[in-house]
């Protein structure tokens, strides 16, 4: 089983590319965000309790996600492999992903890590606000999104560099040229 986090700061792509990954490879794509929006959307319980903090562009609770993602790994226990998409966000996620990966026996393969500078990413998530509306994606909530992800997320670079997993590839571009250079990092060719 091939299990992939595609790792990057809001608005890196990670979504974008980690459908297109999951399709190539008949993998699992799993995506905190699109699941919480789900909940939102549905307003079931979970929903309610973490809209306004979505809207808000903090952090979900380490416990809510970790429970999340265990159903998420009961729903699929026969896959090939998974995208992890936004998961995981914080060194406490990490720790209990290894853990939920331990009781399958299988291991984190690879982290795979989207590039691209800090203007590009504001100006693609401001872009996507007038074209979906999303409510995370105003100048403000970007701008603290973007705060979560160096205080929380980041630091997660060296967890997985220390483990020998973590490599970067460059997010600029079309999105079709960046899905290539990922597929081969994949692969094992570059
Ligand atoms: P996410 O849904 O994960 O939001 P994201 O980081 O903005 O998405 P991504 O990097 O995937 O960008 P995308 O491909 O869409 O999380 C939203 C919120 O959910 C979080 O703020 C948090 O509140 C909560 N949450 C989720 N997971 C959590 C967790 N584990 N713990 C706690 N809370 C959690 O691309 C962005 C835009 O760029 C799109 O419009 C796209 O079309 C465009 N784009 C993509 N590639 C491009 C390219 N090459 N060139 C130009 N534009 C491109």
């Amino acid at each position: 089983m091939f299990n992939l986090i595609l790792f990057g700061p809001p608005g890196a792509g990670k979504g974008t590319q980690a459908i297109k990954i999951a399709e190539k490879n008949n993998w699992v794509h799993v995506s905190t965000g699109d699941i919480l929006r789900m909940e939102v959307k549905q307003e079931t319980t979970l929903g309610l309790k973490v809209k306004a903090v979505m809207e808000a562009g903090h952090l979900v609770s380490d416990e809510l996600l970790i429970e999340i993602m265990e159903s998420v790994f009961r729903k699929h226990s026969s896959a090939g492999g998974f995208v992890l998409d936004g998961f995981p966000r914080t060194l406490n996620q990490a720790k209990a992903l290894d853990k939920m990966l331990e009781t399958l026996r299988q291991k984190v393969s690879l982290v795979l890590s989207l590039d691209v500078n800090e203007t590009e990413l504001v100006n693609r998530l401001l872009k996507r606000a007038q074209e979906q509306g999303r409510k995370d994606d105003t100048e403000d909530v970007v701008r603290n999104r973007l705060v979560q992800y160096h205080q929380h997320t980041r630091p997660l670079i060296d967890y997985y560099k220390g483990q020998k997993l973590f490599k970067e590839a460059f997010g600029e571009g079309s999105v079709d040229d960046i899905f290539l250079t990922l597929c081969n990092v994949i692969e094992g060719k570059e």
